[in-house]
């Protein structure tokens, strides 16, 4: 438990909550440092399987803090991306356990780069992505011209960089850039709902998955097509392979053990 975020480990499922509601969750140094270190504790968590990331109050996050920019003092953009935002991004790309963006109100500037990060995306319908950055003078960042295009395609990613008209909960639905769309009331045990059955599911698997998926972007169809076959030789001589063939035999849920 930092000042700003808090961390709750229920089972195979971690939920990470930014907590200045007061502020949108805006991001402030020690923020994005309680982040970073709660995100490299649980990629090495084994008994964690999924992370929810989720926001206190109205706001999913309403990226950087600005008020923290008015200090003369502090750090130029460049060392606050490289050191900050960067990682946390990288992190949540490298760790091995899917990341589910509980998007419950406004992901605005670096807050919607942070939803875009993540490996699912659900929606209460008080949600909205602000592209703020172009209103400040700068350019979409932590991640977002390498994510938004992957998910909405390059028309529709230049569009919302570009013209920077707040995306509601239905229009992101319709283009993909959430996946589900629930009450306000529903979205964490929504999200909580996917997580298990994420969590119920092979580790390896799971994980093989999610990087095969990132790494894919940058393969051609041969190396992909040799690449799924890498995989699958190994996951293939995987015990959690064998009880999910003994399961469907024998008519039963499987149990698998990460190995
Ligand atoms: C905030 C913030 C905020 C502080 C609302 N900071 N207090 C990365 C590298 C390093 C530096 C530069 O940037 C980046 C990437 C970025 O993230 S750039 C984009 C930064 N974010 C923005 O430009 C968004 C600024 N916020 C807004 O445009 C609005 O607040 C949104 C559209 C998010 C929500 O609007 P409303 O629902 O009308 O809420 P509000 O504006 O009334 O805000 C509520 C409070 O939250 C208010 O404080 P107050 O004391 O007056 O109640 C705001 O000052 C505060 N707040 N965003 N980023």
């Amino acid at each position: 438990m930092t000042d700003g975020l808090r961390v709750a480990v229920d089972g195979p499922v971690a939920t990470v909550t930014l907590d200045r509601p007061a502020a949108l969750n805006a991001l402030t140094i020690p923020v994005k440092a309680a982040l970073l270190g709660a995100l490299r504790a649980l990629a090495d968590d084994r008994a964690v399987r999924v992370v929810i990331l989720t926001g206190e109050g109205r706001a999913f996050c309403a990226g950087q803090d600005l008020a923290e920019r008015d200090d003369p003092d502090a750090p130029p953009l460049d060392v606050e991306l490289r050191e900050r935002y960067n990682p946390i991004v990288a992190t949540m790309r490298a760790m091995d356990q899917p990341v589910i963006a509980a998007v419950n109100g406004v992901a605005a500037g670096a807050g919607a780069s942070l939803a875009f990060a993540a490996d699912l995306r659900l929606a209460s319908t008080a949600a909205r992505f602000v592209l703020a950055f172009g209103r400040i003078g700068l350019v979409p960042d932590s991640g977002a011209t390498w994510t938004l295009p992957r998910l909405v395609g390059p028309g529709r990613a230049a569009e919302l960089a570009l013209v920077g008209d707040p995306v509601d909960a239905e229009t992101a639905l319709r283009i993909g850039l959430v996946t589900r769309v629930v009450e306000p009331d529903e979205l964490l045990p929504e999200a909580r709902r996917v997580a298990e059955t994420l969590a119920a599911a092979a580790p390896s698997a799971v994980a093989a998955t999610k990087h095969a998926l990132d790494a894919a972007w940058d393969r051609d169809l041969a190396a992909a097509l040799e690449a799924e076959a890498e995989l699958q030789g190994r996951l293939g001589r995987s015990a959690d392979h064998a009880e999910g063939l003994a399961a469907f035999r024998e008519k039963r849920s499987p149990v698998f053990r990460g190995s």
